[in-house]
């Protein structure tokens, strides 16, 4: 067989340009290989990759157990449908529910799947068990959300990049600021059919906005004093992100409905799951819901590899400690800097801003800069820059990171 020759970044970008769809704009790098917080382009230069695939690579790139776990079970059985049963998901589903405290898990595939799903779960449970009359209810959401990218989740974004042209729109939802418990109460006590509240515990995307000390322990005591159900969604800030093992930890918040994604599976697999309680997850019987590949074997096993590496590898209090380090050394550079405001973050879910407008091309090309010192970052909105490294990073390599970083933006001061 012919061996076909490696082609170089710049043709790699040429064909993805050619012959696929313009729906992302990335750094210009191809990556061709990943390990541990490590990625390679296909030159063969290594980076240090300081967004984890936007939190779905907690565990570091190919971790063995998450591999071994996936190609054992691939050799075996993939996929059954949910037309039989299957010998991996019952003691899968056995292990998430006792792991996170729950009684019941649904399983799905992206976290947009599962968000849609906690919808439709919060909507019955409204319907059939708080006696909202059908098609009335109503879920209160935050502005500046990002919870996927589906007709209905962008029918409650207010981000109009990704709104225009893809209307009509779902209705039942009303929009508050977040970080705002007295417009939360408002809108509790002035509408009658309200089935629920869904919030990021940190909302990554809108640029790692952490909400005040209490925000979601008083959110949620609101929603049992109104009968409304909680919904967390910690697709990004789940699975030890933030230095808990849920970002709701910190707070000791229980959600009644908790949407997972991304690092549930290591970033190996599409996996994702919503969990509740019987008298929630009831509601939902034979034919309501489902997904071809929702539950399938691989993605059991890659999940219960993935989430043992968490708590074996103790990713959170990493998580945790390397958190409080980089935030601590990235305010020793900002008390001399003229270009960076401040960072801002849990755990390793961070974000620095840059002194510029909304517009301005600085932390983009503080990205390209960054790239080519060997560290991967991405802005979240215009002058935002997040950096979220794989959990699994030790304090030298941290401080390697912290040394690129810094030099990086010196660079770029006025
Ligand atoms: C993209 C953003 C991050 C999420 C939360 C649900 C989902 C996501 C809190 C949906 C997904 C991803 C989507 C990806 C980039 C990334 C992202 F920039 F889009 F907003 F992380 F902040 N809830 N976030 O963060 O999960 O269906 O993607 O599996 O669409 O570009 P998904």
């Amino acid at each position: 067989m012919a061996v076909l020759e490696q082609k170089s970044s710049q043709q790699l970008i040429e064909l993805e340009d050619k012959y696929g769809a313009h729906n992302y704009h990335p750094l210009p790098v191809v990556l061709s290989k990943g390990e541990g917080v490590y990625v390679w382009d296909v030159e063969g230069k290594k980076y240090y990759d300081f967004l984890s695939a936007y939190s779905a690579v907690n565990q570091g790139h190919c971790h063995p157990k998450i591999v071994d776990a996936m190609v054992s079970q691939a050799k075996v059985l993939t996929l059954t449908s949910r037309a039989f049963y299957n010998d991996k998901l019952g003691e899968y589903e056995k292990f998430a529910t006792e792991y996170f405290g729950y009684d019941k898990l649904l399983p799905m595939n992206t976290g947009a799947e599962a968000v849609e799903t906690a919808l439709k779960l919060c909507r019955k449970w409204a319907y059939e068990k708080k006696g909202i009359a059908e098609n009335e209810a109503q879920i209160i959401v935050c502005k500046n959300n990002f919870h996927g990218r589906t007709t209905t989740i962008i029918s409650f974004s207010n981000d109009p990049v990704a709104r225009k042209n893809f209307g009509p729109f779902t209705n039942g939802f009303i929009k508050i600021e977040y970080d705002n418990l007295a417009a939360l109460e408002e809108a509790l006590t002035t509408n009658k059919n309200v089935a629920g509240f869904m919030a990021e515990p940190i909302q990554g995307e809108a640029g790692v906005y952490v909400p005040s000390e209490g925000y979601l322990a008083k959110a949620k005591a609101l929603c049992e004093k109104h009968g409304v159900l909680f919904i967390a969604d910690e697709v990004q800030t789940g699975i030890a992100r933030t230095g808990k093992l849920l970002a709701v930890d910190h707070e000791d918040v229980k959600a009644d409905i908790l949407i997972l994604g991304k690092a549930i599976s290591g970033g190996a697999y599409p996996v994702s799951a919503v969990l509740a309680n019987d008298d929630i997850m009831e509601v939902i019987k034979p034919g309501n819901h489902g997904s071809t590949f929702g539950g399938n074997p691989v993605a059991a096993a890659v999940a219960t590899a993935a989430l043992e590496v968490i708590r074996d590898e103790k990713l959170a209090e990493n998580a945790q400690e390397l958190g409080e380090l980089f935030r601590a050394e990235m305010n020793k550079y900002i008390e001399t800097s003229n270009i960076v405001t401040l960072v801002r973050g849990k755990g390793l879910l961070n974000a620095i801003v840059i002194n510029d407008h909304e517009e301005s091309e600085t932390a983009w090309n503080i990205c390209v800069a960054l790239k080519d010192n060997g560290l991967l970052a991405k802005p979240t909105h215009g002058n935002i820059i997040r950096f979220a490294p794989p959990l699994v990073m030790t304090k030298e390599q941290l401080m390697d990171c912290v040394a690129i970083i810094t030099k990086t933006l010196k660079e770029f001061e006025k």
